[in-house]
Order: C-alpha cells, then sequence, then structure tokens
C-alpha cells in the first residue's frame, strides 16, 4: 500500500505489512480533541471517533491518538471509527501538571522539534529552560534545533552572546538567531522543512512560534483546521497541537505553549545532555557515585578545575531528581495498577468457578 501524503515512511510501512484487515483506512491525524479528531489521507479532510472497541483496549490515555499520529480508521455509514494507532516513531511529551505522574502525549511522529525562545532583550532567554527542552525533545526521538527568536530586538553583538550562551548547553544542536518581524534567518529554518519532514514548535507562550509558522507558511498553507465546522463554534483544539501541510510536502505542528514542561525521561538522555558530566563520572573512584560529596568524585574535581560549570552541575541535579522523582513513581503505579488488575481478574475466575460448579 502506499499512502500519498506526506511523513508516511517505512516505520509506518513495516507495521501496515502485519494488518491484514482490508476494509481500514489509514490517515494521519491534524488535531485531536478529547473525542473528535481531524484526520487527513489521500481523500482529502474528514472528522473520526474512537472506535468502542480501541477505547476498551486502551490502556491509558496516552495510547488515545494525538496531533502527528498515523492511525487506521473505519468508514462507517454515518462516522469515521478509529481502530487503531499505529506505534510512534517519536512523541512530545509530558508529566501532567499537579500531582499526578500520568502522561501526557502532546505530539507524535516530529522529526524535527524547533525548540522556541524570545531574545526580548534577554528578559526570556534561559539556559536552563533551554536544556529542559533538550532533554525532553531528545528522549521522546525528535532531532532538537534551537530558534533564538525576536533578534530585531538585540544589537548584533547581542545576538553572538546569546547564541554563545545557548550553545554551551547544547553542544552539537544547531542554534538560528532569527525574527519573524523582519525575515532574518528564515531562509536557515526553512532549510528544515524539506518534502516528508514534520517538523514542530514547542517553547514558551509567547516566544513567537505562531508568528514564525505565519511567516514560513505565508498563503503557502493549506489551514486545516480551519475548515473544521466545529472550530467555527469555538471548540479548541489546544490540547495536543495543530499539523499544517505545505505545498512542498513538509508538515508542521505548532503545539500549545506550555506552563509546565515536567520532564519525562531516562538516565541515558540525561547523559546526553550533559556529556562532560558523564564523561567525567568514568573516572570517579566509586562505579555508583552519585556526584554528591562521594570521595574520590572526579565530577567534582572538574568543578573544583573550572572544566564543568556549576551551574550546569547544579542544573544537572535539579534535572536528575526530577525525573528519578517521576521514574519512582510511575513504576509504583503501575506496580499497583497490575495489583488491581489481578485482583479483578481473580476475582473474575472465583465468580466463574462458583457459577460452573453450581
Ligand atoms: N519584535 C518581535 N516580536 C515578535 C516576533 N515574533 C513574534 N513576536 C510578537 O510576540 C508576541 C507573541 O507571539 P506568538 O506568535 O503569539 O507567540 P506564541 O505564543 O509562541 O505562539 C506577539 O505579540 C508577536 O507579534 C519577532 O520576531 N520580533
Ligand atoms: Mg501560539
Ligand atoms: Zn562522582
Amino acid at each position: 500500500m502506499s499512502i500519498n501524503i506526506c511523513g508516511w515512511n517505512s516505520f509506518f510501512e513495516e507495521q501496515m505489512l502485519q494488518i491484514s484487515d482490508e476494509s481500514l483506512n489509514v490517515a494521519r491525524v491534524i488535531s485531536a480533541d478529547t473525542s473528535v479528531f481531524s484526520i487527513i489521507n489521500e481523500d482529502g479532510f474528514c472528522e473520526a471517533r474512537l472506535s468502542g472497541r480501541f477505547v476498551c483496549f486502551a490502556q491509558e490515555k496516552s495510547d488515545y491518538p494525538v496531533t502527528g499520529d498515523w492511525v487506521l480508521f473505519r468508514a462507517c455509514d454515518d462516522m469515521n471509527l478509529i481502530e487503531r494507532v499505529f506505534e510512534r516513531k517519536t512523541v512530545f511529551q509530558r508529566i501532567n501538571a499537579g500531582k499526578t505522574s500520568d502522561r501526557q502525549v502532546i505530539a507524535a511522529n516530529i522529526d524535527i522539534m524547533f525548540i522556541t525562545n524570545a531574545l526580548e532583550g534577554g528578559r526570556d532567554f534561559n539556559e536552563r529552560s533551554i536544556e529542559r527542552y533538550i532533554l525532553s525533545v531528545m528522549d521522546g526521538g525528535a532531532k532538537p534545533v534551537i530558534l533564538l527568536n525576536k533578534s530585531d530586538l538585540c544589537t548584533s553583538d547581542q545576538i553572538i552572546q546569546y547564541k554563545g550562551r545557548a550553545k554551551s548547553v547544547a553542544k552539537d544542536i544547531n542554534v538560528i538567531a532569527l525574527s519573524a518581524l523582519s525575515g532574518e534567518g528564515l531562509p536557515e529554518l526553512q532549510s528544515y522543512l524539506v518534502g516528508g519532514v514534520t517538523a514542530a514548535f514547542t517553547g514558551p507562550s509567547g516566544v513567537g512560534k505562531s508568528a514564525l509558522i505565519n511567516a514560513i507558511t505565508g498563503n503557502d498553507v493549506q489551514k486545516t483546521g480551519n475548515i473544521r465546522s466545529d472550530d467555527k463554534r469555538g471548540r479548541h483544539t489546544t490540547s495536543s497541537g495543530k499539523l499544517y501541510q505545505l505545498q512542498n510536502g513538509a508538515m508542521i505542528i505548532d503545539t500549545p505553549g506550555l506552563r509546565e514542561l515536567r520532564l519525562l525521561a531516562d538516565q541515558d538522555s540525561l547523559e546526553e545532555v550533559f556529556p562532560e558530566i558523564a564523561e567525567a563520572a568514568i573516572s570517579c573512584k566509586f562505579k555508583d557515585c552519585t556526584h554528591n560529596g562521594e570521595p574520590g568524585c572526579n565530577v567534582m574535581q572538574k568543578i573544583e578545575e573550572g572544566k564543568i560549570s556549576l551551574e550546569r552541575y547544579n542544573s544537572w541535579l535539579k534535572l536528575k531528581k526530577e525525573i528519578d522523582v517521576t521514574n519512582m513513581m510511575r513504576s509504583e503505579k503501575g506496580r499497583s495498577q497490575k495489583k488491581s488488575r489481578d485482583k479483578a481478574l481473580a476475582k473474575i475466575i472465583r465468580e466463574h468457578n462458583r457459577s460452573s460448579f453450581k
């Protein structure tokens, strides 16, 4: 099966080969509400809902389709029913705000994530926020690119300084200073948007994500969300994001501004984002050194020598604590969920046995 719309690739094609049901159609999710999904395929746009079977078998809310997902749906008389979500190539996710440890997938199958920041006289520029976003994006599998928007508000010397500061926390990651207003730097951003690529924008509110998307798309974009009658009634679709298709075949997702990006990541991703700490750790005296006061700690040594910055170390410590606590909460939750599933199953078996012996 070949699907003539953008973003489909061998990762999904291979999954398709495992599916023998000819009555199902492939589509990509453009925007996701709690129960209504806008989807696109060769035949155009339509709306779909979740099938009862899908809801029944979904283990958690994060299994539900989000913007960027590939799905299989059944066209019924008056409704399209989503039966399945393809395994995601990449995810952009966080832990839900509040006291939970539930995971919220914001968008899926993003190849390139533009981590957007603003240089409003530097007020909003923050290395620690950039580190947090890089960690989240890399852990989800997308390739991060750092954008420093609103360069029109800075002198060229200031821009060089900010770029250097961003680079100090983003070693192998491209940093682009640009302006949605003046157009400076836009061609470099556009060079990422080739046919078949799915790119997305994330970052705090007000940094200019929407302005940048408007600047690159101009009138070129099919404002897919706008044709939804639901939007005219003002239903908000911001919980996950919105996907736009450029005429050259690139796809762009505008994700909602996040007030809080609670991390869901593993230790390996943390090491990737803080390579200098991971590298120094190899020479610590103890294999399980936590770099928090043990004798013979090479990380501490490097900090004293000024080879690892104290800010970076403190940031690493804070992020590590955060992901450790979350992972612990999640594994405890997983255990207790399994326990209640086992209990429910035992009850069913007991009742079944009782009734068959009657
Ligand atoms: N000076 C300047 N202002 C910008 C630029 N990009 C966006 N803005 C302004 O910043 C504000 C927030 O932009 P918006 O795109 O809504 O941010 P979003 O919340 O990240 O989507 C708006 O008032 C924009 O006009 C820029 O490159 N330069
Ligand atoms: Mg916006
Ligand atoms: Zn150590």
